[in-house]
Protein backbone atom coordinates (compact mmCIF):
# COMPACT_ATOMS: atom_id res chain seq x y z
CA UNK A 1 0.00 0.00 0.00
CA UNK A 2 2.80 2.67 0.48
CA UNK A 3 4.34 2.26 -2.19
CA UNK A 4 0.86 3.18 -3.91
CA UNK A 5 1.76 6.74 -2.40
CA UNK A 6 2.83 9.38 -5.17
CA UNK A 7 6.28 10.27 -5.36
CA UNK A 8 8.10 13.55 -4.37
CA UNK A 9 10.10 13.39 -7.98
CA UNK A 10 7.79 16.27 -8.83
CA UNK A 11 8.04 18.22 -5.75
CA UNK A 12 10.30 20.51 -6.75
CA UNK A 13 7.17 21.15 -9.53
CA UNK A 14 5.21 21.74 -6.91
CA UNK A 15 7.08 24.40 -4.89
CA UNK A 16 7.40 26.55 -8.15
CA UNK A 17 4.03 25.95 -8.07
CA UNK A 18 3.15 27.26 -5.16
CA UNK A 19 5.13 29.86 -4.82
CA UNK A 20 3.98 31.36 -8.43
CA UNK A 21 0.56 30.63 -7.14
CA UNK A 22 -0.44 30.72 -3.68
CA UNK A 23 2.04 32.97 -1.92
CA UNK A 24 3.42 34.57 -5.06
CA UNK A 25 2.30 37.90 -4.20
CA UNK A 26 4.60 37.89 -1.17
CA UNK A 27 7.74 36.80 -2.74
CA UNK A 28 7.23 39.44 -5.98
CA UNK A 29 7.10 42.16 -3.01
CA UNK A 30 10.14 41.05 -2.20
CA UNK A 31 11.96 40.58 -5.36
CA UNK A 32 10.84 43.83 -6.35
CA UNK A 33 12.77 45.46 -3.23
CA UNK A 34 15.62 47.53 -3.68
CA UNK A 35 18.75 45.45 -2.47
CA UNK A 36 20.15 46.96 0.63
CA UNK A 37 22.11 45.68 3.68
CA UNK A 38 21.68 42.58 4.38
CA UNK A 39 19.98 41.96 8.19
CA UNK A 40 23.19 40.26 9.34
CA UNK A 41 24.76 43.74 10.26
CA UNK A 42 21.47 44.57 12.03
CA UNK A 43 22.00 44.72 15.76
CA UNK A 44 17.84 42.97 16.51
CA UNK A 45 18.01 39.81 16.20
CA UNK A 46 15.97 37.61 13.45
CA UNK A 47 13.73 35.42 15.73
CA UNK A 48 12.16 31.95 15.28
CA UNK A 49 9.82 29.82 17.04
CA UNK A 50 9.62 26.30 15.99
CA UNK A 51 6.42 24.29 17.37
CA UNK A 52 6.09 20.52 16.76
CA UNK A 53 3.01 19.05 17.02
CA UNK A 54 1.92 16.27 20.01
CA UNK A 55 5.82 15.36 19.87
CA UNK A 56 6.76 13.59 23.21
CA UNK A 57 9.26 14.22 25.07
CA UNK A 58 12.10 12.03 24.13
CA UNK A 59 11.17 11.88 20.31
CA UNK A 60 14.45 13.94 19.13
CA UNK A 61 17.93 12.69 18.96
CA UNK A 62 19.35 14.95 21.52
CA UNK A 63 16.31 14.25 24.08
CA UNK A 64 17.14 10.50 24.30
CA UNK A 65 15.30 9.59 20.91
CA UNK A 66 16.38 6.95 18.28
CA UNK A 67 14.47 9.26 16.03
CA UNK A 68 17.23 10.75 13.09
CA UNK A 69 16.78 14.74 13.75
CA UNK A 70 20.11 15.90 12.79
CA UNK A 71 18.92 19.10 12.61
CA UNK A 72 17.67 19.95 15.48
CA UNK A 73 20.33 18.16 17.04
CA UNK A 74 22.84 20.74 15.64
CA UNK A 75 20.82 23.14 16.81
CA UNK A 76 20.96 21.79 20.19
CA UNK A 77 24.87 20.98 19.84
CA UNK A 78 25.31 24.86 19.73
CA UNK A 79 22.68 26.30 21.59
CA UNK A 80 20.88 25.89 24.83
CA UNK A 81 18.87 22.53 25.92
CA UNK A 82 16.14 23.41 28.67
CA UNK A 83 15.00 20.68 31.16
CA UNK A 84 12.62 22.60 32.74
CA UNK A 85 10.20 23.83 30.12
CA UNK A 86 6.33 23.69 30.25
CA UNK A 87 3.30 23.68 27.71
CA UNK A 88 -0.40 23.59 28.67
CA UNK A 89 -0.48 20.22 27.54
CA UNK A 90 -2.58 20.96 24.63
CA UNK A 91 -2.72 22.42 20.98
CA UNK A 92 -4.78 25.81 21.28
CA UNK A 93 -4.50 26.38 24.81
CA UNK A 94 -0.54 26.33 24.43
CA UNK A 95 -0.37 28.19 21.13
CA UNK A 96 -2.88 31.16 22.64
CA UNK A 97 -0.57 31.01 25.39
CA UNK A 98 3.13 31.50 23.89
CA UNK A 99 1.52 33.94 21.34
CA UNK A 100 0.31 36.36 23.98
CA UNK A 101 2.41 35.84 27.07
CA UNK A 102 -0.61 34.78 29.08
CA UNK A 103 -1.83 32.10 30.90
CA UNK A 104 -4.42 30.59 27.73
CA UNK A 105 -7.40 31.13 30.19
CA UNK A 106 -6.63 35.07 30.08
CA UNK A 107 -6.06 34.42 26.24
CA UNK A 108 -9.63 33.31 25.73
CA UNK A 109 -8.19 29.59 24.97
CA UNK A 110 -9.50 27.34 28.36
CA UNK A 111 -10.93 24.63 26.07
CA UNK A 112 -10.45 24.28 22.29
CA UNK A 113 -11.84 26.41 19.67
CA UNK A 114 -15.56 26.81 20.35
CA UNK A 115 -17.45 30.21 21.56
CA UNK A 116 -18.51 29.70 24.57
CA UNK A 117 -20.16 31.91 27.47
CA UNK A 118 -17.20 33.12 29.41
CA UNK A 119 -13.93 34.86 29.13
CA UNK A 120 -11.68 31.85 29.38
CA UNK A 121 -13.56 29.60 26.59
CA UNK A 122 -13.76 32.12 23.57
CA UNK A 123 -12.46 30.08 21.41
CA UNK A 124 -10.29 32.36 19.98
CA UNK A 125 -7.40 34.62 21.17
CA UNK A 126 -9.04 37.64 22.50
CA UNK A 127 -9.39 40.97 21.63
CA UNK A 128 -7.72 42.39 25.07
CA UNK A 129 -4.65 40.69 24.21
CA UNK A 130 -1.76 41.42 21.86
CA UNK A 131 0.18 38.61 20.29
CA UNK A 132 4.05 38.15 19.76
CA UNK A 133 3.88 39.36 16.25
CA UNK A 134 1.36 42.25 16.78
CA UNK A 135 4.37 43.56 19.29
CA UNK A 136 7.89 43.08 17.42
CA UNK A 137 5.62 44.98 14.49
CA UNK A 138 6.03 48.21 16.37
CA UNK A 139 9.72 47.59 17.34
CA UNK A 140 10.69 47.08 13.39
CA UNK A 141 10.04 43.78 12.66
CA UNK A 142 8.75 41.88 9.72
CA UNK A 143 6.24 38.99 10.83
CA UNK A 144 5.34 35.93 8.97
CA UNK A 145 4.05 32.44 9.71
CA UNK A 146 3.50 29.19 8.17
CA UNK A 147 1.90 26.37 9.66
CA UNK A 148 -1.16 25.57 12.21
CA UNK A 149 -2.43 28.63 13.38
CA UNK A 150 -5.93 26.94 15.64
CA UNK A 151 -6.53 29.85 17.97
CA UNK A 152 -9.77 30.84 15.87
CA UNK A 153 -13.33 29.88 16.10
CA UNK A 154 -13.80 27.12 13.97
CA UNK A 155 -17.14 28.11 11.21
CA UNK A 156 -18.88 24.85 10.87
CA UNK A 157 -21.52 23.88 8.03
CA UNK A 158 -25.16 23.33 9.67
CA UNK A 159 -25.08 19.70 8.49
CA UNK A 160 -22.68 16.97 9.05
CA UNK A 161 -23.29 16.06 5.00
CA UNK A 162 -22.30 19.33 3.78
CA UNK A 163 -19.37 19.40 6.27
CA UNK A 164 -18.11 16.46 5.32
CA UNK A 165 -18.64 17.94 1.90
CA UNK A 166 -16.45 20.82 2.69
CA UNK A 167 -13.57 18.25 4.82
CA UNK A 168 -13.55 16.26 1.65
CA UNK A 169 -13.01 19.13 -0.87
CA UNK A 170 -16.03 18.61 -2.99
CA UNK A 171 -17.67 22.25 -1.83
CA UNK A 172 -16.14 25.68 -1.03
CA UNK A 173 -16.97 27.62 1.56
CA UNK A 174 -14.61 31.00 1.82
CA UNK A 175 -14.32 31.39 5.64
CA UNK A 176 -12.56 29.07 7.89
CA UNK A 177 -13.29 31.63 10.92
CA UNK A 178 -14.12 34.93 11.08
CA UNK A 179 -11.28 36.51 8.75
CA UNK A 180 -10.60 38.84 11.75
CA UNK A 181 -9.20 36.19 13.73
CA UNK A 182 -7.16 35.05 11.03
CA UNK A 183 -3.09 35.57 12.15
CA UNK A 184 -2.79 38.16 8.90
CA UNK A 185 -5.35 40.34 11.41
CA UNK A 186 -3.38 39.34 14.85
CA UNK A 187 -0.25 40.39 13.61
CA UNK A 188 1.16 38.41 10.89
CA UNK A 189 2.15 40.01 7.62
CA UNK A 190 2.13 37.05 5.95
CA UNK A 191 0.54 33.88 6.42
CA UNK A 192 0.35 30.32 5.05
CA UNK A 193 -0.75 27.28 6.65
CA UNK A 194 -4.53 25.82 8.29
CA UNK A 195 -6.27 27.57 10.35
CA UNK A 196 -7.86 24.22 11.86
CA UNK A 197 -5.85 22.17 13.45
CA UNK A 198 -6.38 18.67 12.22
CA UNK A 199 -5.04 17.99 8.79
CA UNK A 200 -4.93 15.79 6.00
CA UNK A 201 -1.32 15.69 5.34
CA UNK A 202 -1.51 15.39 1.29
CA UNK A 203 -4.50 17.38 0.92
CA UNK A 204 -4.89 20.03 4.06
CA UNK A 205 -8.55 20.97 4.81
CA UNK A 206 -8.65 25.07 5.62
CA UNK A 207 -5.11 25.84 3.88
CA UNK A 208 -5.01 29.55 3.38
CA UNK A 209 -2.64 32.03 2.17
CA UNK A 210 -3.16 35.18 3.51
CA UNK A 211 -7.09 35.69 4.27
CA UNK A 212 -7.52 33.29 0.63
CA UNK A 213 -8.49 29.61 0.37
CA UNK A 214 -6.21 27.29 -1.65
CA UNK A 215 -8.38 25.82 -3.08
CA UNK A 216 -6.08 22.78 -4.86
CA UNK A 217 -2.89 21.52 -3.86
CA UNK A 218 0.08 19.82 -6.83
CA UNK A 219 -0.14 15.61 -6.49
CA UNK A 220 2.71 15.13 -4.67
CA UNK A 221 2.17 17.97 -1.71
CA UNK A 222 3.27 17.11 1.51
CA UNK A 223 2.11 19.37 4.23
CA UNK A 224 5.30 19.64 6.62
CA UNK A 225 7.41 20.00 3.83
CA UNK A 226 5.42 22.97 2.42
CA UNK A 227 5.32 24.64 5.76
CA UNK A 228 9.20 24.55 5.95
CA UNK A 229 9.77 25.14 2.58
CA UNK A 230 6.95 28.39 2.91
CA UNK A 231 9.95 29.54 5.62
CA UNK A 232 12.79 29.10 3.75
CA UNK A 233 10.82 31.40 1.40
CA UNK A 234 10.14 33.91 4.03
CA UNK A 235 13.51 34.09 5.50
CA UNK A 236 14.92 34.23 1.37
CA UNK A 237 12.68 37.42 1.24
CA UNK A 238 13.45 38.88 4.52
CA UNK A 239 17.50 38.23 3.63
CA UNK A 240 16.24 41.68 1.39
CA UNK A 241 15.29 43.63 3.90
CA UNK A 242 16.69 45.91 6.42
CA UNK A 243 14.39 45.16 9.06
CA UNK A 244 14.85 41.88 11.51
CA UNK A 245 12.33 39.39 10.91
CA UNK A 246 9.99 37.30 13.18
CA UNK A 247 8.82 33.92 11.65
CA UNK A 248 6.54 31.16 13.39
CA UNK A 249 6.60 27.73 12.12
CA UNK A 250 3.75 25.75 13.38
CA UNK A 251 4.24 22.51 12.37
CA UNK A 252 1.65 19.83 12.34
CA UNK A 253 3.69 16.56 13.01
CA UNK A 254 3.87 14.47 14.21
CA UNK A 255 -0.16 15.11 15.22
CA UNK A 256 -2.34 12.10 14.08
CA UNK A 257 -3.51 10.78 11.68
CA UNK A 258 -0.02 8.98 10.80
CA UNK A 259 1.10 10.65 7.43
CA UNK A 260 4.35 10.32 5.81
CA UNK A 261 6.35 9.89 2.79
CA UNK A 262 6.94 6.09 2.12
CA UNK A 263 11.17 7.27 1.82
CA UNK A 264 10.70 8.41 5.34
CA UNK A 265 8.61 5.19 6.42
CA UNK A 266 11.28 2.94 4.54
CA UNK A 267 14.01 4.46 7.08
CA UNK A 268 12.07 3.20 10.33
CA UNK A 269 10.96 -0.06 9.05
CA UNK A 270 12.54 -1.80 11.48
CA UNK A 271 12.99 0.18 14.30
CA UNK A 272 10.32 -0.51 16.42
CA UNK A 273 10.16 -3.48 15.96
CA UNK A 274 11.26 -4.45 19.36
CA UNK A 275 8.67 -3.00 20.94
CA UNK A 276 7.45 -0.47 23.62
CA UNK A 277 10.33 -1.69 26.57
CA UNK A 278 13.41 -1.85 24.15
CA UNK A 279 12.62 1.43 22.86
CA UNK A 280 12.25 3.10 26.15
CA UNK A 281 14.70 1.54 28.19
CA UNK A 282 16.88 2.89 25.83
CA UNK A 283 15.67 6.11 25.23
CA UNK A 284 16.22 5.93 29.17
CA UNK A 285 19.51 5.29 29.46
CA UNK A 286 20.63 7.30 26.64
CA UNK A 287 19.04 10.53 28.48
CA UNK A 288 21.44 9.38 31.29
CA UNK A 289 24.39 9.29 29.08
CA UNK A 290 23.60 12.65 27.57
CA UNK A 291 23.33 14.17 31.14
CA UNK A 292 20.19 15.02 30.28
CA UNK A 293 18.51 13.55 33.77
CA UNK A 294 19.71 12.06 36.81
CA UNK A 295 18.43 8.58 37.69
CA UNK A 296 18.42 8.78 41.29
CA UNK A 297 15.71 11.75 40.93
CA UNK A 298 13.98 10.31 37.80
CA UNK A 299 13.28 7.38 38.02
CA UNK A 300 11.58 5.05 34.81
CA UNK A 301 8.29 5.30 35.56
CA UNK A 302 5.95 2.16 35.09
CA UNK A 303 5.00 1.21 31.40
CA UNK A 304 1.39 2.43 30.86
CA UNK A 305 -0.75 -1.41 30.80
CA UNK A 306 2.92 -3.07 30.84
CA UNK A 307 0.16 -6.03 31.81
CA UNK A 308 0.56 -7.01 27.49
CA UNK A 309 4.23 -7.92 26.50
CA UNK A 310 5.08 -6.79 23.56
CA UNK A 311 5.73 -10.79 22.19
CA UNK A 312 1.75 -11.17 23.33
CA UNK A 313 0.84 -7.94 21.22
CA UNK A 314 -1.29 -9.01 17.85
CA UNK A 315 -0.89 -6.53 17.37
CA UNK A 316 2.83 -5.90 16.67
CA UNK A 317 3.51 -5.33 13.24
CA UNK A 318 0.72 -3.08 12.88
CA UNK A 319 1.83 -1.02 15.82
CA UNK A 320 5.59 -1.11 15.22
CA UNK A 321 4.39 0.41 11.37
CA UNK A 322 2.55 3.19 13.63
CA UNK A 323 5.41 4.04 15.56
CA UNK A 324 7.39 4.15 12.06
CA UNK A 325 5.25 6.64 10.80
CA UNK A 326 5.28 8.94 13.52
CA UNK A 327 9.02 8.71 13.44
CA UNK A 328 8.68 9.30 9.76
CA UNK A 329 6.69 12.56 10.24
CA UNK A 330 9.70 13.78 12.59
CA UNK A 331 12.18 13.40 10.35
CA UNK A 332 10.61 14.74 7.87
CA UNK A 333 10.07 18.15 9.77
CA UNK A 334 13.60 17.77 10.64
CA UNK A 335 15.02 17.72 6.97
CA UNK A 336 12.89 20.86 6.42
CA UNK A 337 14.28 22.62 9.71
CA UNK A 338 17.46 21.38 8.24
CA UNK A 339 16.79 23.74 5.01
CA UNK A 340 15.73 26.27 7.24
CA UNK A 341 19.60 26.29 9.31
CA UNK A 342 20.59 26.40 5.33
CA UNK A 343 18.51 29.39 3.96
CA UNK A 344 19.80 31.18 7.09
CA UNK A 345 23.69 30.32 6.74
CA UNK A 346 23.54 31.21 3.03
CA UNK A 347 21.63 34.68 3.51
CA UNK A 348 24.30 35.44 6.22
CA UNK A 349 21.55 35.51 9.55
CA UNK A 350 22.10 32.42 10.88
CA UNK A 351 24.33 34.17 13.61
CA UNK A 352 22.02 36.65 14.51
CA UNK A 353 18.63 34.76 14.49
CA UNK A 354 17.25 33.20 17.69
CA UNK A 355 15.49 29.81 17.08
CA UNK A 356 14.05 27.89 19.72
CA UNK A 357 12.41 24.27 18.90
CA UNK A 358 9.81 23.08 21.26
CA UNK A 359 6.26 20.87 21.33
CA UNK A 360 2.70 22.16 22.15
CA UNK A 361 2.87 18.82 24.01
CA UNK A 362 3.53 15.67 25.12
CA UNK A 363 2.59 12.98 22.54
CA UNK A 364 -1.16 12.12 22.26
CA UNK A 365 -2.62 8.55 23.24
CA UNK A 366 -5.65 9.72 20.97
CA UNK A 367 -7.54 6.77 19.38
CA UNK A 368 -7.89 8.25 15.74
CA UNK A 369 -9.63 5.61 14.64
CA UNK A 370 -12.07 5.89 17.14
CA UNK A 371 -13.37 9.05 16.45
CA UNK A 372 -14.21 8.52 12.97
CA UNK A 373 -15.21 10.70 10.05
CA UNK A 374 -16.31 14.29 11.26
CA UNK A 375 -16.19 18.07 12.39
CA UNK A 376 -12.84 18.02 11.18
CA UNK A 377 -12.16 14.85 9.93
CA UNK A 378 -12.91 13.55 5.93
CA UNK A 379 -14.04 10.47 4.85
CA UNK A 380 -12.84 10.54 1.67
CA UNK A 381 -10.20 11.99 -0.41
CA UNK A 382 -10.66 14.74 -2.96
CA UNK A 383 -10.74 12.62 -5.56
CA UNK A 384 -13.40 9.63 -3.61
CA UNK A 385 -11.05 7.37 -2.58
CA UNK A 386 -12.86 6.06 1.35
CA UNK A 387 -10.70 7.16 4.28
CA UNK A 388 -10.07 4.04 7.13
CA UNK A 389 -10.69 4.86 10.34
CA UNK A 390 -10.02 1.21 11.36
CA UNK A 391 -10.13 -0.21 14.75
CA UNK A 392 -8.84 -3.68 13.47
CA UNK A 393 -5.55 -2.30 12.49
CA UNK A 394 -5.95 -4.04 9.41
CA UNK A 395 -5.10 -1.11 7.31
CA UNK A 396 -1.00 0.24 7.15
CA UNK A 397 -0.46 3.70 7.91
CA UNK A 398 0.84 6.29 6.51
CA UNK A 399 -1.42 6.90 3.49
CA UNK A 400 -3.46 9.24 2.56
CA UNK A 401 -6.66 7.12 3.35
CA UNK A 402 -5.74 5.88 6.52
CA UNK A 403 -6.34 7.87 9.39
CA UNK A 404 -4.44 6.64 12.79
CA UNK A 405 -2.74 7.04 15.81
CA UNK A 406 0.20 5.64 17.91
CA UNK A 407 -2.11 5.14 21.11
CA UNK A 408 -1.69 5.11 24.58
CA UNK A 409 1.26 2.27 24.90
CA UNK A 410 3.55 4.11 22.29
CA UNK A 411 2.61 7.81 23.90
CA UNK A 412 3.94 6.54 27.27
CA UNK A 413 7.08 5.76 25.12
CA UNK A 414 6.92 8.71 22.91
CA UNK A 415 6.99 10.58 26.77
CA UNK A 416 9.77 8.68 28.48
CA UNK A 417 10.42 9.04 31.33
CA UNK A 418 7.33 10.59 32.48
CA UNK A 419 3.76 9.85 32.72
CA UNK A 420 0.43 10.19 30.57
CA UNK A 421 0.34 12.44 27.66
CA UNK A 422 -1.84 15.24 25.62
CA UNK A 423 -4.56 16.90 27.97
CA UNK A 424 -3.19 15.89 31.31
CA UNK A 425 -1.28 17.62 33.66
CA UNK A 426 0.86 15.38 34.41
CA UNK A 427 4.66 15.66 33.05
CA UNK A 428 3.76 13.47 29.93
CA UNK A 429 1.49 16.11 29.14
CA UNK A 430 3.01 19.60 30.15
CA UNK A 431 6.78 18.95 29.89
CA UNK A 432 8.57 19.87 26.54
CA UNK A 433 11.73 19.81 25.30
CA UNK A 434 13.41 23.16 24.82
CA UNK A 435 16.19 24.38 22.57
CA UNK A 436 17.03 27.77 22.17
CA UNK A 437 19.82 28.46 19.17
CA UNK A 438 21.30 32.12 18.59
CA UNK A 439 25.52 32.15 18.06
CA UNK A 440 25.77 35.89 18.32
CA UNK A 441 23.19 35.87 21.23
CA UNK A 442 23.67 32.87 23.84
CA UNK A 443 26.92 32.63 26.07
CA UNK A 444 25.95 29.27 27.25
CA UNK A 445 28.40 26.13 26.79
CA UNK A 446 27.58 25.58 23.49
CA UNK A 447 25.61 22.32 24.67
CA UNK A 448 24.35 22.79 27.83
CA UNK A 449 21.83 22.07 29.56
CA UNK A 450 19.77 24.78 31.93
CA UNK A 451 17.64 23.61 34.66
CA UNK A 452 15.49 27.18 34.53
CA UNK A 453 11.76 26.66 35.60
CA UNK A 454 10.22 28.48 31.91
CA UNK A 455 6.88 28.38 30.46
CA UNK A 456 5.77 29.19 26.69
CA UNK A 457 4.08 31.88 27.71
CA UNK A 458 7.76 32.95 28.98
CA UNK A 459 8.81 33.92 25.02
CA UNK A 460 6.74 37.11 24.80
CA UNK A 461 8.64 38.85 27.98
CA UNK A 462 12.55 37.36 26.26
CA UNK A 463 11.56 38.72 22.70
CA UNK A 464 10.17 42.16 23.86
CA UNK A 465 13.79 42.21 25.54
CA UNK A 466 16.13 41.04 22.92
CA UNK A 467 14.10 43.02 20.14
CA UNK A 468 13.86 46.30 22.11
CA UNK A 469 10.19 46.47 21.91
CA UNK A 470 7.65 47.19 24.60
CA UNK A 471 4.66 44.75 26.09
CA UNK A 472 1.50 47.39 25.90
CA UNK A 473 -0.88 48.56 28.51
CA UNK A 474 -3.31 48.87 25.69
CA UNK A 475 -3.54 47.99 22.23
CA UNK A 476 -6.23 48.79 19.89
CA UNK A 477 -8.49 50.98 22.68
CA UNK A 478 -8.32 47.58 24.42
CA UNK A 479 -6.95 47.52 27.81
CA UNK A 480 -4.01 43.99 27.88
CA UNK A 481 -3.86 42.47 31.18
CA UNK A 482 0.17 42.38 32.23
CA UNK A 483 2.66 39.40 30.85
CA UNK A 484 2.48 36.36 32.95
CA UNK A 485 5.68 35.07 31.47
CA UNK A 486 9.23 36.23 32.99
CA UNK A 487 12.22 36.74 30.18
CA UNK A 488 14.71 34.00 30.36
CA UNK A 489 17.28 35.85 29.04
CA UNK A 490 19.70 35.47 31.07
CA UNK A 491 19.66 31.79 31.02
CA UNK A 492 21.36 32.91 27.16
CA UNK A 493 24.45 33.44 29.68
CA UNK A 494 24.47 29.97 30.98
CA UNK A 495 22.81 30.97 34.57
CA UNK A 496 21.18 28.20 35.97
CA UNK A 497 17.46 27.97 38.10
CA UNK A 498 15.14 31.03 38.35
CA UNK A 499 12.54 31.11 36.27
CA UNK A 500 8.84 30.51 37.68
CA UNK A 501 8.57 29.51 41.22
CA UNK A 502 4.99 28.98 40.85
CA UNK A 503 2.94 27.73 37.73
CA UNK A 504 -0.64 26.47 37.20
CA UNK A 505 -2.52 25.02 34.61
CA UNK A 506 -6.17 23.65 33.79
CA UNK A 507 -7.40 21.67 31.08
CA UNK A 508 -11.18 20.16 30.74
CA UNK A 509 -11.11 19.31 34.69
CA UNK A 510 -7.05 17.88 34.17
CA UNK A 511 -4.81 20.31 36.75
CA UNK A 512 -2.21 21.25 38.59
CA UNK A 513 -0.21 23.90 40.68
CA UNK A 514 3.48 23.44 41.07
CA UNK A 515 5.23 25.27 44.05
CA UNK A 516 9.06 25.29 44.57
CA UNK A 517 9.94 21.62 44.30
CA UNK A 518 6.12 20.81 44.77
CA UNK A 519 3.40 19.92 42.77
CA UNK A 520 -0.13 18.65 43.01
CA UNK A 521 -1.48 17.31 39.80
CA UNK A 522 -5.50 16.10 39.45
CA UNK A 523 -6.48 14.11 35.78
CA UNK A 524 -10.09 15.94 36.64
CA UNK A 525 -11.79 13.89 39.33
CA UNK A 526 -11.35 15.70 43.04
CA UNK A 527 -8.60 13.98 44.12
CA UNK A 528 -5.09 16.21 44.06
CA UNK A 529 -1.56 14.25 44.15
CA UNK A 530 1.13 15.25 45.49
CA UNK A 531 4.76 14.72 44.37
CA UNK A 532 8.40 16.51 45.02
CA UNK A 533 10.04 17.22 42.17
CA UNK A 534 13.44 17.65 43.26
CA UNK A 535 13.33 13.63 44.54
CA UNK A 536 10.91 12.48 42.13
CA UNK A 537 10.55 13.99 38.49
CA UNK A 538 8.71 11.47 37.08
CA UNK A 539 5.89 11.67 39.97
CA UNK A 540 5.85 7.88 40.92
CA UNK A 541 5.48 8.30 44.56
CA UNK A 542 2.29 10.40 45.55
CA UNK A 543 2.92 11.86 49.14
CA UNK A 544 -0.40 13.03 49.98
CA UNK A 545 -1.35 10.86 52.93
CA UNK A 546 1.85 12.20 54.17
CA UNK A 547 1.73 15.62 53.74
CA UNK A 548 -2.10 16.46 53.35
CA UNK A 549 -1.09 20.09 54.79
CA UNK A 550 1.25 21.03 51.59
CA UNK A 551 -1.76 19.41 49.25
CA UNK A 552 -4.36 21.71 51.28
CA UNK A 553 -1.72 24.41 50.60
CA UNK A 554 -0.88 24.08 46.94
CA UNK A 555 -4.69 23.37 46.23
CA UNK A 556 -5.45 26.55 48.12
CA UNK A 557 -2.99 28.81 45.51
CA UNK A 558 -4.32 26.84 42.25
CA UNK A 559 -7.96 28.01 43.25
CA UNK A 560 -6.27 31.60 44.04
CA UNK A 561 -5.04 31.34 40.17
CA UNK A 562 -7.91 29.94 38.68
CA UNK A 563 -10.26 32.27 40.31
CA UNK A 564 -8.42 35.43 38.78
CA UNK A 565 -6.65 34.04 35.33
CA UNK A 566 -10.54 33.16 34.13
CA UNK A 567 -10.55 29.19 34.75
CA UNK A 568 -13.83 30.18 36.80
CA UNK A 569 -16.24 30.81 36.16
CA UNK A 570 -16.66 27.57 33.56
CA UNK A 571 -18.82 28.03 30.97
CA UNK A 572 -22.99 27.11 31.36
CA UNK A 573 -23.46 26.79 27.80
CA UNK A 574 -21.12 24.15 25.83
CA UNK A 575 -21.57 24.31 21.87
CA UNK A 576 -23.16 21.59 20.13
CA UNK A 577 -20.29 19.97 18.04
CA UNK A 578 -17.27 17.75 19.72
CA UNK A 579 -13.99 18.77 18.77
CA UNK A 580 -11.20 16.44 19.28
CA UNK A 581 -8.17 17.51 18.49
CA1 LIG B 1 -0.70 19.40 19.84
Amino acid sequence: MLSNLPSMKNYKVYLSVLAIGAIASGLIAWQSKPQKAIVASAKKPNIIVILADDMGFSDLGCYGGEVNTPNINYLANNGIRYTNFYNTSRCCPTRASLLTGLYNHQAGIGKMTDAEDEPGYQGHLGENTVTIAEVLKTAGYNTAMSGKWHVSNTNDRPTPKEQLAWLDHHIEFPEFSPIAQYPTNRGFDKYFGTIWGVVDFFDPFSLVSGTKPITTVPKNYYHTDAINDTAVAYIKGYAKSDKPFFLYVAENAPHWPLHAKPEDIAKYKDTYKGGWDAIREARYQKMIKLGLIDPATTKLSKRWHDDLKWENNPDKDYDAEAMAVHAAMIDCMDQGIGRIISALKQTGQLDNTLIVVLSDNGASAENAPGYGPGFDRPNETRDGRQISYSLKKDNHPGPETVYSSIGQRWANVANTPYQFWKAESYEGGVHTPMIAFWPKGITAKKGSFNNRVGHVMDFMSTFVEIAGAKYPQTYKGHTIPATTGLSMVESFSGKQGGGHNELFNEHFGARYARQGDWKITSMGDTTWHLFNLAEDRTEINDLRSQNPSKVKELAALWRTWANTHNVFPKPGRKAAKNVEN
